[in-house]
């Protein structure tokens, strides 16, 4: 499944570096004091989510991951450097797991979401820190502590900003590949989709996942056509966009707009209350644009009207959507 993704992985965080015993030399200074310097600390293991990955592709191919040692001290107070961090950045929407019991560790949820997963040992100390008043000589020093070690399970559930909806060949693929740089497979027939795709729209450099979803038809919510397997997708969205195909006529788009409606109603509440724009599309085809609009507007007063091919009302619509998201967000915050 498109929307679901996972992946075991080994981690270890770095080990901290020996601590160092070391005495003072210099010409004439027959017994100098301890000067043995601390072992660097390992580096930690860090997840960040960025919204602008899409799979669990982000990490590469490697499925073990180790972050730096940290360096041994030296001589003349000399500290180990500590060991760099490894940071891994994954999608917003991945669930680190223990993939030995299970147990969430963390959920990345959020665009810029950190975490230090596995924090790297810390350096042995030097000799100078054992040093006391019976004995300004010590040889003894610390070793570094070894750096956390884990298996690990992520597991990404993609909550996408916005989901398109509609009948099939309503022109929800066209619309994605108009917005983002997504390319699903476009055909002047239905059920061209047939798993999700996703897409990210950028707006003022803020990311947004857009879900394109296969085409619902009468009877969805019952198990016909393809749809209602996707609807459960469409749940996680924060706005839907309802697309209803306008180059048909009147009665046509009417017809579609009822159904895809009573789908969605018929499916669930509360995918039924999530906010909806209704885009009218394929406007440039439309030949009695004034009975188009004023029909439209009867079923939806805040209808948008596009056209994916001559672009227009894609401004207004990526504009209106901005506004939908960021309220639909402020409501999940509560
Ligand atoms: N003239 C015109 N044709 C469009 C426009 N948008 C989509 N189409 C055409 O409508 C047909 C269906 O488009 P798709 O984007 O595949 O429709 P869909 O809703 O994804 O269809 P399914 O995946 O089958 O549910 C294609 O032939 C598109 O080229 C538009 O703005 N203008
Ligand atoms: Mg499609």
């Amino acid at each position: 499944m498109v929307f679901r993704d996972e992946l075991r992985i080994r981690l270890k965080a770095g080990d901290g570096g020996n601590g160092c015993t070391s005495f003072h030399r210099e010409k004439y200074v027959p017994k100098g004091g301890p000067d043995g310097g601390d072992g660097g600390k390992g580096g930690d293991i860090v997840f960040e989510a960025d919204q602008r990955l899409l799979s669990l592709e982000s990490i590469g191919a490697r499925r073990q991951f180790a972050a730096r040692n940290g360096e041994p001290g030296g001589g003349s107070k000399c500290h180990g450097r500590d060991g760099a961090d490894l940071v891994l950045m994954v999608p917003v929407g991945t669930l680190i797991r223990d993939a030995e019991r299970g147990h969430v560790l963390k959920d990345l949820d959020r665009h810029g979401a950190r975490v230090v997963l596995l924090a790297g040992g810390k350096g042995g100390r030097g000799n100078p820190h054992f040093a006391s008043a019976v004995n300004r000589t010590p040889r003894r020093s610390e070793p570094g502590r070894p750096g956390e070690e884990r298996m690990v399970l992520l597991e990404l559930r993609t909550i996408a900003d916005v989901g398109l909806l509609g009948l099939p060949n309503a022109g929800k693929s066209t619309l994605l590949a108009a917005l983002t740089h997504a390319k699903p497979e476009i055909a002047p027939y239905p059920f061209t989709t047939l798993t999700p795709n996703l897409g990210i729209l950028e707006i003022d450099y803020e990311p947004y996942v857009v879900a394109d979803v296969p085409g619902i038809i009468e009877g969805a919510h019952q198990g016909k056509g393809l749809g209602v397997r996707f609807l459960k997708h469409v749940e996680r969205t924060r706005v839907l966009l309802h697309l209803v195909d306008a180059s048909c006529g009147v009665e046509a788009m009417q017809e579609a707009f009822s159904t895809v409606r009573a789908e969605v109603a018929a499916y669930s509440v509360e995918l039924a209350a999530k906010p909806t724009l209704t885009v009218f599309t394929k406007m440039e085809l439309v030949a009695d644009e004034k009975a188009v609009t004023k029909a439209a507007k009867k079923l939806d007063k805040a209808a948008l009207f596009v056209s994916a091919h001559t672009g227009r009302g894609l401004d207004e619509l990526k504009a209106t959507l901005v506004t939908a998201i960021a309220r639909a967000r402020k409501f999940a915050a509560g």
